[in-house]
């Protein structure tokens, strides 16, 4: 099969977009769709600094690289989770997101949460939900936070993550096939700030995670092929795996699903009611500060025993 703009080898053919590239041509192409996505719904300009959240992994080094190659104004945020020392997932993938970043002279935040808390993520998942096998809730609340807290306390103007289009397309099936509401408002590839909290963006919403990974390998970035040890067995896997099936026999499924969810939210199908109190913070952490909507600590200091931050 021939690139389809210049008649070399293809070395990717995208199914869902009817397209075979070469490799100098996808990269293009996805420097170019990556800065389409962006304009598309304002995520954020050229004179804006932007946080990303590096784990390590294909999608977010790919990201950093695109936004930085694209001219954006782009720093890195590394949260070292302290997860299976045994196999080394955190050391492995820190080492990694700090090679990457070395290498091309781009500033990386690295937090160590057992330095900064004393604890790491499995031994404070341990300590508040014994008998629980998995951290990631309590890694989820922890990540948030110190993404927030970093890029609101070093002035950044938001914080993007890498979800892509499989992430987005498995997590709006589970919010869907719950009806939570709530949440499936909030599924969009940008939230704006408000008081106490940074602005969050998704670039990659619409790149299918293939694109993100072959994206890698054809520009040499070195990732962490592992996923998280924690991750087996979670329901978004599983989402994925289905999607995936429903994908093979009919090709840009994933796509029309969350572009079509994203057309109906234009058209205010999932609007705020005008009674909803949903997402409403009404209270100050009496430890950190921070917005929250419960009474005295924010969920955050509750975890960490409410340890000056
Ligand atoms: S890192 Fe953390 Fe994920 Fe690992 S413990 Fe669960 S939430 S699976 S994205
Ligand atoms: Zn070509
Ligand atoms: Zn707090």
């Amino acid at each position: 099969m021939h690139c389809q703009k210049c008649e070399k080898k293809a070395s990717i053919h995208l199914q869902q977009h009817r397209m075979a590239l070469c490799k100098e041509h996808f990269l293009e192409w996805l420097l170019n769709q990556t800065e389409n996505s962006i304009k598309k719904f304002h995520l954020f300009t050229k004179g804006e600094r932007i946080l990303v959240a590096v784990s390590g992994g294909k999608d977010s080094l790919s990201l950093w690289d695109i936004l930085w190659q694209l001219g954006y104004c782009v720093d890195g945020i590394y949260i070292d989770l302290g997860i299976d020392a045994r196999i080394g997932y955190s050391q492995k993938s820190r080492l990694l997101a700090e090679q990457f970043a070395s290498e091309r002279k781009l500033k990386l935040k690295v937090v160590d949460v057992k330095a900064a808390y004393s604890e790491n993520i499995p031994e404070m998942t341990e300590r508040t939900q014994r008998g629980q096998s998995k951290p990631c809730s309590v890694c989820g609340l922890v990540k948030r936070y110190i993404m927030n807290k970093s890029a609101l306390e070093e002035g950044y103007a938001v914080l993007a993550t890498a979800h892509n289009l499989d992430d987005e397309a498995a997590i709006l099936l589970m919010n869907t096939l719950n009806w939570s509401m709530d949440l499936i408002r909030r599924q969009l590839p940008l939230l704006p700030e408000r008081p106490g909290f940074v602005r969050k963006v998704k670039p990659f919403y619409r790149t299918y995670e293939r694109e993100a990974a072959a994206y890698a390998l054809l520009s040499g970035i070195r990732y962490i092929y592992e996923e998280c040890p924690y991750s087996k067995g979670s329901t978004q896997l599983y989402h994925k795996r289905i999607l995936n099936q429903i994908e093979d026999r009919q090709p840009s499924v994933k796509l029309d699903f969350y572009l079509g969810y994203l057309r109906a939210n234009e058209n205010r199908m999932f609007a705020l009611k005008a009674d909803d109190k949903e997402n409403i913070h009404e209270y100050y952490c009496a430890n950190c500060g921070q917005l929250t909507n419960r009474g005295d600590l924010c969920s955050f200091c509750n975890l960490t025993s409410g340890q000056k931050l």
